[in-house]
């Protein structure tokens, strides 16, 4: 018989606050990220993961074989702003437990959205090059953070994310679009600099925390099962726009940012504040 599903449950857990430890607040504003565990549980990751992956697969527009692809769309299907088309992704994006981390992490008084995106890894999908994410964002401050949720347990041969400690501090490659290039250009650089790389398995329920500026990547899918993930970007909710350096910011100002005006916060209904003090 199916055990029946309390939905109350799951919603109260995706408000519930989740203790970040000191250590672990410390451990994120020095090395640029953290990994957290037992953040969120089997039900809440199965039910809500279900809804995610149906989305994913009804919105996918990227068809091709693997071997027409290039680097890009061989890292991940990616399927962005979930939360426009679905009330119950909608709930698990405005998760107040996963909101507030990112608040505490950052030391900030709230957050907003900026957008999210699931990412998935399909079997037989490629490496995710390094890069940082804040090269696509017109965001002013370096208040910006991602928790990359994995569905599942997620072994080193689906890809986990990895990132480069302390590297959000370094001015280097911050004008490098993910691409082949980004990832042997950065690889030989983060290794000139004796960067030390985390690159380790998540257990169902772990997530991660990385800012905007922190440079990550991921390993090849090399299993027969999807590594199924979903993400939130948040923004201290005093970001400010600034004006785009490059066609991606100018694009995500347009598509994230409601093209809200240049100097101001980005108010739109887009970018709701998912979490305050
Ligand atoms: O999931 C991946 O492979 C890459 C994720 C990523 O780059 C991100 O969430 O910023």
């Amino acid at each position: 018989m199916e055990a029946l599903i309390d939905k109350d449950q799951l919603l109260d857990e995706l408000e519930t606050p989740y203790t970040v430890s000191p250590e672990a607040i410390a451990f994120y504003r020095e090395n640029g990220y953290v990994k957290l565990k037992q953040v969120l549980s089997p039900a809440v990751l199965s039910y809500y993961g279900d809804i995610i992956t149906d989305l994913v697969f009804k919105l996918n527009t990227l068809i091709k074989p693997m071997e027409e692809r290039t680097t890009y769309e061989r890292a991940f299907l990616q399927i962005m702003n979930l939360w426009r088309e679905d009330e119950q992704a909608r709930e698990f994006v405005f998760s107040k437990r996963l909101a507030r981390i990112a608040t505490d992490l950052m030391g900030v008084e709230g957050v907003r959205l900026y957008h999210d995106q699931a990412l998935y890894k399909e079997p037989s999908g490629g490496i995710t090059p390094w890069h940082a994410d804040q090269f696509y964002w017109p965001l002013a401050s370096p208040n910006t953070v991602t928790v990359w949720i994995p569905l599942q347990e997620t072994p080193m041969n689906m890809g986990p994310l990895a990132f480069a400690e302390k590297s959000q501090t370094v001015e280097i490659g911050r004008d490098i679009e993910i691409s082949d290039e980004s990832e042997q250009i950065l690889s030989d650089e983060l290794q000139s600099k004796n960067f030390a790389v985390n690159d380790t398995p998540f257990e169902l329920g772990e997530v991660s925390y990385h800012a905007g500026w922190t440079f990550h990547r991921a390993g090849p899918n090399v299993s027969d099962k999807p590594r199924k993930v979903m993400t939130m970007i948040y923004m201290d909710k005093d970001q400010t726009i600034m004006t785009p350096r490059n066609s991606y910011q100018r694009a995500d100002h347009a598509k994230w940012l409601d093209s809200f005006p240049i100097g101001g916060k980005p108010e739109s209904e887009l970018n709701p504040v998912l979490f305050s003090y």
